[in-house]
C-alpha cells in the first residue's frame, strides 16, 4: 500500500478558466503533483526512516537532515495538496473570512498584502512558490525555492502559490506577474486559507 496519494482536484478540469485552463490543471495535477507522489513513496514511503509520519513532519524531519530529494518531493506533495484547494471558480478578491481578516488588517491591510505577496512570487528566482504565512501570531510573507515550504523555516503555511514554470507557462507564456495577479485576484479560495490559520499543528 502506498503512503502518499494523488488527491482528486476538488472541482472539473475547466473550473478555474480562464485564469488556469484546463490543460494546464491536466498537466499539473496529473502528470507534475502524480511524480511527487510516485517519487515520495519511493523516498519516503514503507521501509524507509520517515515511513508512518506525518506529510508536516516528514517536511521538516528532511529539510534538517538536508535530505533534498525528500524535501522536493514530499514538499511538493504537501504543497500541492493544499494549491488545489487555495483556488475556486469565483475566488480572489479581499473578502475574506473574520479571523484572516484582522491579520491581513494588521499586517497593513489587504492591499500592501497583495502586493507584498505578488512581489515575493515575481522575485523568486527560478522555481519555487510565495507565501502568507503564520510565524508567531504575526502574518509573514516569504519565498521559498524549489519544493520547500514554510513547514521547513518556522512558520506556519496559510496559502502558497506555485512559481514554477508548470503553473503558468500554457496560460501565460513568462508573464509570471499577470498569473499572479489573476491568482489574488480571481482563484484564491480564502475559507481554506482560514482553515490552514484555525487547524491545530505541532
Ligand atoms: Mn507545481
Amino acid at each position: 500500500m502506498s503512503q502518499f496519494k494523488l488527491p482528486e482536484l476538488p472541482y472539473a478540469y475547466d473550473a478555474l478558466a480562464p485564469y488556469m485552463s484546463a490543460e494546464t490543471l491536466q498537466f499539473h495535477h496529473d502528470k507534475h503533483h502524480q511524480a511527487y507522489v510516485d517519487n515520495g513513496n519511493k523516498l519516503a514511503g514503507e521501509g524507509t526512516k520517515y515511513a508512518g509520519k506525518s506529510i508536516e513532519a516528514i517536511c521538516v524531519e528532511a529539510f534538517n537532515a538536508k535530505d533534498a530529494p525528500v524535501v522536493n518531493n514530499i514538499g511538493q506533495h504537501f504543497n500541492h495538496i493544499h494549491f488545489w484547494k487555495w483556488m475556486k471558480k469565483g475566488g480572489g478578491g479581499k473578502k475574506m473570512p473574520g479571523k484572516l481578516e484582522k491579520l491581513v488588517e494588521a499586517a497593513g491591510g489587504f492591499d500592501k498584502v497583495r502586493a507584498d505577496f505578488i512581489n515575493a512570487g515575481v522575485t523568486q528566482f527560478g522555481s519555487g512558490w510565495a507565501w502568507l504565512a503564520l510565524k508567531g501570531d504575526k502574518l509573514e510573507i516569504m519565498k521559498t525555492a524549489n519544493g520547500e515550504n514554510p513547514l521547513m523555516h518556522g512558520a506556519k503555511p496559510l496559502l502558497g502559490v506555485d512559481v514554477w514554470e508548470h503553473s503558468y507557462y500554457i496560460d501565460y507564456r513568462n508573464a509570471r506577474p499577470k498569473y499572479l495577479e489573476a491568482f489574488v485576484d480571481h482563484l484564491i479560495n480564502w475559507e481554506h486559507v482560514e482553515m490552514m490559520l484555525e487547524a491545530k499543528t505541532s
